[in-house]
């Protein structure tokens, strides 16, 4: 064993503040459009308020215009952030494969023209108004999303969203995934991932027309008779729980069928020793699997097919695939192996036992159990107890053993346990917590889980804004021990960021449930750095490996179907501000943003599973 060499870790030093350190209260201050706000007398919003609307009248055009370009940085830090420059998101390889394909490159020094221009242009239309405010209140007065019309941030997703669409219809259309930079795509399942996912997304967003393109082709073209073996878990997930979501929103019964024909095929995955189903199935040959390597599953993916697989009981009559997650669940429930309610990552399909017990986390391999604890409990009608139990033995766990604050700030975090030993490490993943936990607290789970929620959501938003390019990495990990310089490290493993969700999922709980316009201002934030340092220019937008560099993120050339499942839906949902888009008392979403609905109170549930 060698120590850990002092190479595999970054510093991370905080934008506008020298010496890698900074002071978090007035940071936090200057980012939060809102609280400045409210910390202003009468008098001070009075004068702005008539000033701004004498001068939004006098140049509403040219001042939205301009407005929707600004996210919620104090001035200082908006023009330390216009010295980095655009990236060139140019796959080197690729360049030296095929140096005749200049188009990428010569769009990507167009763009850095238009932006460095643009930039330049900001700054002057910027002057009037941006001054007044300026000058009534202090230098760290922020432009934010608080005074962008609704229908401008809506717009701005719907763009984001058509450009994605773009790609993958010019470039991967019937396929998987669009690879933006290459011009192609990869499969996975060979299912038409991205397309499935995307349907809801466009029927929110109100792409009527993609929309209707993308039916056509689930009607005419997607058949799940073929031999291929597919995930159980990201099956389900994905396109399962797509079609099911499409079904409840359109009405239209070609997505129930659909949604039933790739459901029963999923089923031979139950078929084990131990009702614990395997990862893999092949949908053509009714075949199931576990991986090559071993006969366990992994814990998440058991427990996180739920939602999808009792509503499609409930809209077919056919209680079996109800009773085979409910199996799962029951069994996981008795489960020795826990610490305070936190499971391990990996069960055996043979015995039904967890296996490589030692771990305890919120990431990867277990993150959603949690989610769909609470989740279920929901979309049930709030009757199964031993879900609520379960869920709630669960958060305490959380706090006992994996809340830790990191220093010297104090951004509270969710560690890992690793053999006994804490471990200040945190996926990007565990970013759904802030959402689930405001949501559990929406449905009348103690206040307490939804003060963690607006700890954990400060932490998510400080792991992409501590970056140089604003994105977040895959993985942090947080120092704790006294005279750190600063909270957050990313070993060069982990700097790479793949579109996820988790933050902007978390984003929406909050704005929803306490119409904090902070809460916008950083998720239009983290919009802005997708565009900048992701957004290939001939459409897509794609992975990159290294946030930390903002002059070359290093595109890998992929855009996971979830930014289009996922991302773009909940940032959608985010800024708007109509409660019924997806009424979070009418719709559960599943894991991959899918709404599904809440039962009526006639087809409610005991916690046998058995109908009240
Ligand atoms: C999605 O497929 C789901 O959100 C899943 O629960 C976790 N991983 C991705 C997004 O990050």
């Amino acid at each position: 064993m060698h120590p850990p060499s002092r190479q595999d870790y970054i510093s991370i030093s905080l934008a506008g503040q020298g010496g890698g350190s900074y002071n978090n209260s007035t940071q936090w201050r200057r980012q939060s459009c809102w609280r400045k706000w409210k910390q202003l007398s009468r008098l001070q919003r009075s004068l702005i308020l008539i000033l701004l609307f004498i001068c939004g009248i006098a140049s509403y055009p040219a001042v939205t215009e301009h407005l929707r370009d600004c996210s919620c940085h104090p001035l200082s830090q908006r023009k330390l952030s216009n010295k980095r420059r655009p990236p060139v998101l140019q796959n080197r390889l690729q360049k030296q494969a095929n140096a005749s394909d200049t188009v990428i490159e010569d769009k990507a020094a167009d763009s850095k023209k238009e932006e460095e221009e643009g930039d330049i242009r900001s700054d002057l239309q910027f002057d009037h108004l941006t001054q007044l405010k300026f000058n009534l209140m202090d230098n760290n007065w922020v432009s934010c999303v608080y005074f962008l019309p609704e229908a401008r941030l809506l717009e701005a997703v719907q763009e984001a969203f058509l450009h994605s669409w773009k790609g993958y219809k010019d470039f991967a259309w019937g396929h998987d995934e669009l690879r933006p930079l290459s011009k192609s795509y990869s499969e996975w399942f060979g299912l038409g991932l991205t397309l499935i996912d995307a349907l809801d997304t466009m029927w929110i967003l109100g792409l009527k027309k993609e929309f209707e393109e993308a039916k056509s082709w689930v009607a005419t073209e997607l058949t799940f008779n073929k031999s291929v073996d597919v995930n159980l878990f990201e099956s389900t997930i994905r396109i399962l729980g797509g079609l099911l979501s499409t079904y409840h929103l359109t009405g239209d019964i070609l997505f129930l069928d659909k949604a039933k024909d790739i459901g029963s095929r999923l089923m031979p995955a139950f078929n084990t020793p131990s009702k614990i189903p395997y990862s893999d199935v092949n949908i053509g040959k009714g075949t199931a699997h576990p991986p090559r390597w071993t006969s366990d599953s992994t814990v998440a993916e058991v427990t996180s097919i739920q939602l999808e697989f009792r509503e499609l009981s409930r809209l077919t009559q056919e209680p079996h695939y109800q009773a085979a997650v409910a199996e799962v669940m029951k069994q996981v429930h008795k489960l020795d192996g826990k610490l305070d309610g936190l499971v391990p990552m990996f069960i055996n399909t043979n015995n039904g036992q967890f296996t490589h017990q030692g771990i305890y986390t919120l990431g990867a391999r277990a993150d959603s159990y949690y989610e769909y604890l609470l989740k279920q409990w929901i979309q049930g009608g709030k009757t199964e107890n031993q879900l609520l139990e379960d869920y709630l033995q669960a958060i305490e766990g959380v706090k006992k053993n994996l809340l830790q604050k990191s220093s010297p700030n104090g951004l509270t975090f969710v560690g890992e346990i690793a053999h006994g030993q804490f471990s200040p490490k945190m996926d990007h993943l565990v970013c759904f917590l802030p959402g689930t936990l405001a949501l559990g607290a929406h449905n009348g789970l103690p206040a307490d889980h939804m003060d963690l929620a607006k700890q954990l959501m400060e932490t998510c938003y400080q792991m992409y804004i501590q970056m140089e390019t604003g994105l977040s990495p895959e993985i942090v990990h947080f120092n704790m021990h006294q005279g750190s310089t600063r909270d957050i490290d990313v070993k060069l493993a982990d700097r790479h960021n793949l579109l996820r969700p988790e933050t902007v999922e978390s984003l929406f709980y909050l704005y929803r449930f306490t119409k904090d316009h902070k809460y916008q201002d950083w998720g239009w934030e983290i919009l802005q750095n997708f565009n900048k340092y992701t957004k290939v220019s001939s459409g897509g937008y794609t992975s990159i490996n290294n946030v930390r560099d903002p002059d070359y993120p290093s595109p890998r050339d992929k855009m996971e179907s979830f930014f289009l499942g996922e991302t773009l839906k909940y940032m959608y949902l985010l800024f708007s501000d109509d409660p019924n888009l997806i009424s979070l008392d009418q719709y559960v979403f599943n894991t991959e943003a899918h709404p599904l609905p809440i039962w009526p109170s006639t087809h409610r549930l005991t916690d046998t599973g058995i109908q009240m």
